[in-house]
């Protein structure tokens, strides 16, 4: 195992930083000395520094063919000039090639020589990497240098999401972002590779596991293969025009940001220099009374154009966000049968032309949705700023008289239990499968923690995984909660809703959802996945899938499960005997067991990582078991289907 959570304790004295290089070979493979791996690999290392050079600062290559091909990348922190950064990285190469001295993967840390170089026998390039981490801390207390303390981690933590979202917003060549408020200095960079999402996934993840480990020091850095944060006390930069600032004490609510040419000026004078206030007070009263007036005109100015920032800054969001109904019932056909693509717990989804030829799809909400006009579209813009490669995108909304609109991008692809369950349809081989499993996993990663809300989606399953052009998975129905009762936006449902055989058994019991009840579906979907049928309809040695599975996992025959066109096929056996391991730790009955999806994420991008062992699945939530209940409770027609909802099915989200 590779170096994990190691915890370096840079030494600050004074103003000198100790330097501390780290380094880690991966204990994944070895190559022989001499061979064309090896060879390949220091050619490739040694040729990084000008490479880099000539690119600005980060460059990524390949040498060879398979299987002796290597992949290297080298990033600069993106304020070293190129001359630092051809050093640094010559250096960095060079102690890669000393130390590694036959592992076919490696990677230097940024640390505290401000360059990070990796290779690897696989691709990496554009690829999400949150394992290992390592974190370093500045040990003194954060009490002994902050007066308000509560004061300090709001502040410190907007900064931290303010810095994160600049440097995700950079460019394919540089993502990076600096920020400093008051005290508070803080740096981070993503490889540019990264998509702009996974560089804020990962950049979030790392200010998370900051808070969770070191927020009581002064200081410190987090860094993964894929992204780095740093933040201290002290200047460790060079702060420039494009520095992100916010003010330690934030300035009431009664300071706009572009009436006066000078406020934020005063304001930090005030604030700040009290040699200045009593300056100020020895000033003559004439000027005295010459701001008053001033204020107060000023202040007159500002009521009334907050008021109108008010409802001009909600229309601006919205505006762009609405159709003209007449325009999608057009594109609809006039919401024709031959339209419909599905009907769903929350209403008829339709396919839809606009006239400059974007296709969307529409879902109609039924009448009943009960919710007054500010309500949905409050609740439109939540959903339209839920963002990832792995949801589907809300475009936008209608809203006309008692219809209620929802516009989203449109799959060609339809959704994922065509594919695997539909015999007519091209089997998927298990590379396309495991991406899928990956995406999803990503998609819910983010609803579960990255997004501004925490979201639960309660209805997860194969038919709400729609499928882009090129067969990546989006999630979609999630975040429908509140445009329905709003009570059911609590911990606990007057009814349980949701999709038999997908739900976890506290929540068919006792109506208690959760991250971890998700967490339970996305478990069943996987082995669904993996077995090529619906968790109702199978049935293999008189016992339904999750028995199966678990029985055949315990007595060492976990690939029983495999669908046999699978079998038959070159994919790795080992992928999928972790997927199953995977799933099985996701359907545990003790739900406080299953793992959660940052985990899953890990584990799946991870092969190295160890899994714990799962314990027993909850049996007694077997299919027959459900569908008598369900039969019982929903019409005849249902017997076909033997996974029928139960009721709406409903997304929560709660403000964090
Ligand atoms: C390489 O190994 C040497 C000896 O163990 C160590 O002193 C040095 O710090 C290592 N280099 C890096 C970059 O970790
Ligand atoms: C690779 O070589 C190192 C020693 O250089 C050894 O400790 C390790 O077990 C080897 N790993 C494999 C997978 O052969
Ligand atoms: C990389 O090397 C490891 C260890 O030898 C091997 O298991 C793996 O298949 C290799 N990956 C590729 C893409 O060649
Ligand atoms: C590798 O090659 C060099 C010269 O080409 C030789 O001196 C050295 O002994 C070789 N090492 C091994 C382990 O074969
Ligand atoms: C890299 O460092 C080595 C010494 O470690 C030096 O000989 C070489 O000239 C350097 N290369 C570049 C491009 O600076
Ligand atoms: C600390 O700051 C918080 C938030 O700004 C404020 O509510 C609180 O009263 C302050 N506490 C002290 C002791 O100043
Ligand atoms: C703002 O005020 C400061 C000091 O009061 C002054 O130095 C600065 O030039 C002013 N800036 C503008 C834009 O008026
Ligand atoms: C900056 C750079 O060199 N990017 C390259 C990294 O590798 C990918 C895949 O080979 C290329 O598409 C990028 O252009």
């Amino acid at each position: 195992m590779y170096v994990k959570n190691l915890v370096f304790v840079l030494c600050l004295i004074v103003s000198g930083i100790g330097l501390t290089t780290a380094q880690t070979c991966l204990e994944t493979g070895n190559f022989t000395t001499n061979s064309t791996y090896g060879r390949n690999r220091d050619l490739i290392l040694t040729s990084l520094p000008t490479n880099v050079l000539e690119k600005g600062g980060f460059f990524n290559a390949t040498i060879g063919q398979e299987p002796n091909k290597v992949y290297a990348q080298a990033l600069c922190r993106g304020d070293l000039s190129a001359e630092d950064c051809l050093t640094y990285v010559n250096f960095t190469a060079q102690q890669l090639i000393t130390n590694c001295t036959n592992q076919k993967e490696g990677f230097s840390w940024d640390g505290d020589i401000p360059c990070l170089v990796r290779y690897s026998n696989q691709s990496f390039f554009g690829v999400l990497a949150l394992d290992p981490i390592q974190e370093a801390i500045n040990p003194n207390d954060i009490n002994d240098a902050a007066s308000n303390i509560t004061q300090f981690f709001q502040v410190w933590g907007e900064l931290m999401e303010a810095v994160a979202t600049k440097a995700s917003m950079g460019s394919s060549r540089l993502k990076y972002a600096t920020g400093v408020a008051d005290e508070i200095q803080a740096l981070m960079q993503c490889t540019p590779d990264l998509s702009q999402s996974d560089c804020l996934t990962c950049l979030r993840t790392l200010v998370r596991r900051y808070t969770a480990c070191c927020r009581t020091y002064q200081g410190g850095y987090v860094e993964t293969p894929s992204c780095r944060m740093r933040w201290d006390l002290y200047t460790f930069f060079a702060p420039t025009t494009d520095t992100v600032r916010i003010s330690l004490s934030p300035p009431p609510s009664n300071s706009p940001p572009d009436s006066t040419k000078n406020t934020t000026a005063t304001i930090k004078e005030n604030g700040g220099n009290q040699s200045r206030t009593i300056v100020i007070i020895v000033v003559p009263i004439i000027i005295f009374i010459a701001m008053v007036v001033l204020i107060c005109v000023l202040l007159r100015k500002r009521r009334k154009s907050k008021r109108q920032m008010k409802t001009t800054g909600d229309d601006d969001g919205l505006e762009s966000l609405q159709f003209d109904f007449k325009a999608v019932r057009e594109a609809t056909d006039n919401f024709s049968e031959s339209n419909m693509l599905g009907q769903g717990g929350f209403g008829a989804v339709y396919k839809g032309r606009l006239q400059d030829g974007r296709e969307i799809a529409v879902k109609r909400l039924h009448y009943e949705s009960g919710q007054g006009k500010m309500e949905f579209k409050n609740e439109v813009l939540l959903m339209a700023g839920l963002q990832h490669r792995n949801l589907v995108r809300l475009q936008g909304f209608c809203l006309e008289r008692r219809e209620r609109l929802l516009i989203f991008e449109f799959m060609p692809n339809s959704s994922l239990d065509q594919f695997l369950f539909d015999p007519v349809k091209p089997r998927l081989d298990w590379d396309r499968r495991f991406k899928i499993i990956a995406g999803i996993a990503r998609g819910l990663l983010y609803l579960h923690e990255d997004s501004q809300y925490r979201i639960i989606h309660r209805d997860l399953k194969a038919a709400n995984i729609l499928l882009d052009a090129e067969m990546n998975p989006k999630i979609s129905d999630f975040g429908m909660a509140r445009l329905f009762a709003a009570d059911q936006t609590r911990d606990r449902t007057r009814r349980v809703a949701g999709t038999f055989g997908y739900m976890a058994p506290e929540y068919v019991k006792h109506g208690k959802f959760s991250l971890e009840s998700d967490v339970y579906s996305f478990g069943v979907l996987i082995l669904e996945i993996i077995c090529g049928d619906k968790i109702c309809n199978f049935r293999k040695d008189g016992v339904d899938l999750l028995t199966y599975a678990w029985r055949n996992w315990r007595e060492g025959r976990a690939l029983n499960l495999v669908e046999p066109f699978l079998r038959d096929g070159s994919g790795s056996r080992s992928e999928m005997t972790r997927c199953i391991h995977i799933g099985l730790l996701c359907v545990q009955e003790n739900y406080a067991s299953r793992p959660t999806m940052n985990s899953v994420v890990l584990m799946l991008s991870d092969s190295s990582m160890s899994i714990p062992m799962p314990s027993t699945p909850a049996f007694m939530l077997s299919a027959s078991t459900v569908q008598s209940e369900a039969s019982s409770s929903s019409t005849t027609d249902h017997n076909s289907d033997q996974c029928s909802r139960n009721e709406v099915s409903i997304t929560t989200l709660d403000p964090r």
